[in-house]
């Protein structure tokens, strides 16, 4: 991310605005390398940015109005009134950036308005969170511009509560986070109860190995039931184990808890999810700490069949890809994210790397499903001004 997209960027800023952005500003998209559906159980997350970005040139407007424009999305720019926003009103892409521009708003600031486009080159619907992206980046830019003096993590949780209340997904706090307080060479070892962080020395390349992301192209919806419903069992568990979250189960009485939620089937399957995986980020961390960074392979493995089997939030292709990655050699792999399909991470050998692509590509073929996207993920830079 350079002068260059700042500059164009801006030109088509001048285009449709007829003046000179007062800024550009970058917030990547992530994946995470294990802790999943852990976010909104208060536990550990280990997600690292992705080089791609949402970018935006932004100017403020002191008349009440907020224009977006979307470089992907060709259409004039949307007029809308700061004031008028109004929460659940807006079931397009603009609910994302108007949402931050409520948030703030609610909040507080004295946000008058802004003229705002966007382009990102973060794959959508790729559970490589797109949405944080474009939230990320306008409030960044919102921040900078109204100098509202606020740190990332306080971004995070404002564009948290923008998608939970504007947009109305569910969603916990760790995309929001990772794209705003992530760096590059690092993984982001986020303690989503208190937001406290450790950034962890991740950089596969200078140990001979990659870190593959398969987007399987198979589209996946947060609003859309499923992701909530594993929210409600997880708060059920919670209530029924008497603790403020799962998080509060220690490792050690698992088995225990489990006991005591009795006949409840599904509960129980979703808190031993929840609580392996927050042991399982823990491992990963020690693990990458001790310079052990191969044997976090077969952990990210385990992680897998627990989403597939206890959270259930698996689908044929993501499996088809962990199952085939696995076989021709990976060191291991696992679907990122939200799931329902989106994409999985496959970590390779360096010199394993085409070997492992083709046989992916080629069980894709074989069980007749559209060609996935295979790139590498280099941990990159999170939001930050570009231009
Ligand atoms: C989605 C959500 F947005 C995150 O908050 C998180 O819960 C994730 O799914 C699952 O770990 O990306």
């Amino acid at each position: 991310m350079g002068e260059a997209v700042a500059e164009t960027v801006g030109e088509r800023f001048r285009e449709l605005y007829g003046a000179e952005p007062e800024g550009v500003w970058a917030a990547p998209g992530r994946v995470n390398l294990i802790g999943e559906h852990t976010d909104y159980n208060d536990g550990f997350v280990m997600p690292f940015a992705l080089p791609h970005t949402a970018v935006a040139a932004v100017s403020r407007r002191d008349d009440g109005v907020l224009r977006l424009h979307s470089a992907d999305i060709t259409a004039d720019p949307v007029e809308l009134r700061v004031a008028d926003l109004t929460p659940g009103s807006d079931k397009a892409w603009t609910a994302y950036p108007s949402g931050v521009v409520w948030a703030l708003r609610e909040a507080g600031h004295d946000v008058t308005g802004a003229d705002v486009h966007l382009t990102s080159t973060v794959p959508s619907g790729a559970g490589l969170s797109s949405s944080a992206a474009l939230e990320v980046v306008v409030a960044l830019a919102l921040n900078d511009l109204y100098s509202l003096g606020l740190r990332g993590w306080q971004l995070a949780r404002l564009c948290q509560r923008a998608e939970n209340v504007y947009v109305g997904a569910p969603v916990g706090i760790m995309d929001q986070t990772a794209s705003a307080c992530c760096e590059a060479g690092h993984a982001l070892f986020l303690d989503t109860r208190d937001l406290s962080q450790r950034q962890i020395p991740f950089d596969l390349a200078a140990e001979g190995m990659r870190l593959l992301v398969v987007d399987t192209r198979v589209k996946h919806s947060h609003s859309e039931g499923e992701y909530g419903k594993r929210r409600a069992g997880c708060e059920k568990g919670a209530a029924l184990l008497g603790v403020d979250a799962l998080r509060d189960v220690p490792y050690a009485e698992l088995d225990a808890a489990l006991e005591r939620l009795g006949d409840e089937e599904e509960v129980r399957r979703l808190v031993r999810h929840v609580v392996t995986e927050d042991e399982r980020v823990e491992r990963v961390v020690s693990l990458l700490e001790s310079g052990d960074t191969r044997a976090i392979g077969p952990v990210l493995v385990e992680g897998h069949a627990s989403l597939r089997d206890d959270f259930r939030i698996s689908c044929r292709e993501l499996d088809l890809v962990v199952d085939t990655a696995v076989a021709a050699g990976a060191l291991g792999a696992r679907m990122t994210g939200g799931g329902f399909g989106g994409s999985a991470i496959v970590l390779v050998e360096a010199a394993d790397v085409d070997t492992v692509t083709k046989a992916v590509e080629d069980a894709f073929a074989a069980a007749d499903l559209k060609t996935p996207r295979v790139f590498e993920a280099v941990p990159s830079a999170g939001a930050r001004r570009v231009g």
